[in-house]
């Protein structure tokens, strides 16, 4: 029998029946807890790609370039639960943590976000519960994106339960700039010099300054092609 096994075994014998029975109502309550994260991280894209068709029907162009989604690992909830000193039980997780179920939604162009996070907000059943714009202030660092946490309603056969998904809606750029930043702190364990921090919020600048000129050349390209158009 492997290690791992044989210790859980032992575990179990340890245990008297009640705590036995309480240790397995919670994982099944935490497993359920995870499926409805998982519902609603899935409902978030589906309706994400849903408005992307509805806007190529439209503009004959896609806003949306990619989506990208993430359930958070349970040692990762645990870590995150340490570090912000949160005790580990069901409740505090779901009060405590915003970004269990995260989607990432890459645009074309700045003005895309926009569109997107507004016509996905006027969605009748999502509310909304935060948000964080990075793109107007951005973090001291240069990191830009639009950070949405909402509540999204997951129809199960034992019922409809709101459950939070954290949304960032960035552009091509930006998520360049974050996804390369991301790996050269690698989760934390990285730390950068002063020039090291100068030398990545220049290139954060020059993310912004892409960003600005390709939005630019889109409004001069559509009312070259549509001269007759007002917007
Ligand atoms: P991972 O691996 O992407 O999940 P909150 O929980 O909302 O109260 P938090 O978590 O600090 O507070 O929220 P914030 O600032 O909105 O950041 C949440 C996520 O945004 C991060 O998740 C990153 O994905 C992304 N993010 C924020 N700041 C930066 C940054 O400076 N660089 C990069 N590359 N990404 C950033 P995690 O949990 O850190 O990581």
């Amino acid at each position: 029998m492997p290690d791992n096994a044989i210790l859980r075994q032992k575990m179990m014998a340890a245990m008297d029946e009640e705590t036995m029975q309480q240790a397995q109502t919670v994982s099944k309550e935490f497993a359920k807890l995870i499926v409805y994260y998982k519902c609603a991280m899935l409902e978030v894209q589906t309706r994400f790609t849903v408005l992307n068709e509805a806007y190529i029907l439209e503009h004959g162009r896609a806003p949306v370039s990619s989506i990208k989604t993430r359930l958070k690992t349970i040692p990762s909830i645990r870590e995150k639960m340490k570090r912000r000193s949160i005790p580990f039980s069901l409740e505090a997780m779901e009060e405590g943590l915003n970004d269990i179920a995260g989607v990432r939604v890459i645009c074309a162009f700045p003005e895309d976000v926009n569109t997107m996070a507004n016509t996905f907000l006027q969605q009748d059943d999502v509310v909304l519960l935060r948000k964080k714009d990075y793109i107007t202030n951005p973090k001291p660092n240069g990191y830009r994106s639009l950070h949405l946490i909402i509540a999204i309603p997951v129809h199960l056969a034992d019922g409809k339960r709101m459950t939070k998904v954290e949304i960032q809606i960035r552009t091509i750029a930006m998520d360049f700039w974050a996804s390369l930043e991301h790996q050269l702190r690698y989760k934390r364990a990285n730390e950068f010099t002063e020039e090291m921090a100068q030398e990545l919020y220049e290139c954060a600048q020059l993310s912004a300054a892409l960003d600005n000129r390709m939005d630019h050349l889109r409004r001069s390209v559509h009312k070259y092609n549509n001269p007759t158009d007002g917007t």
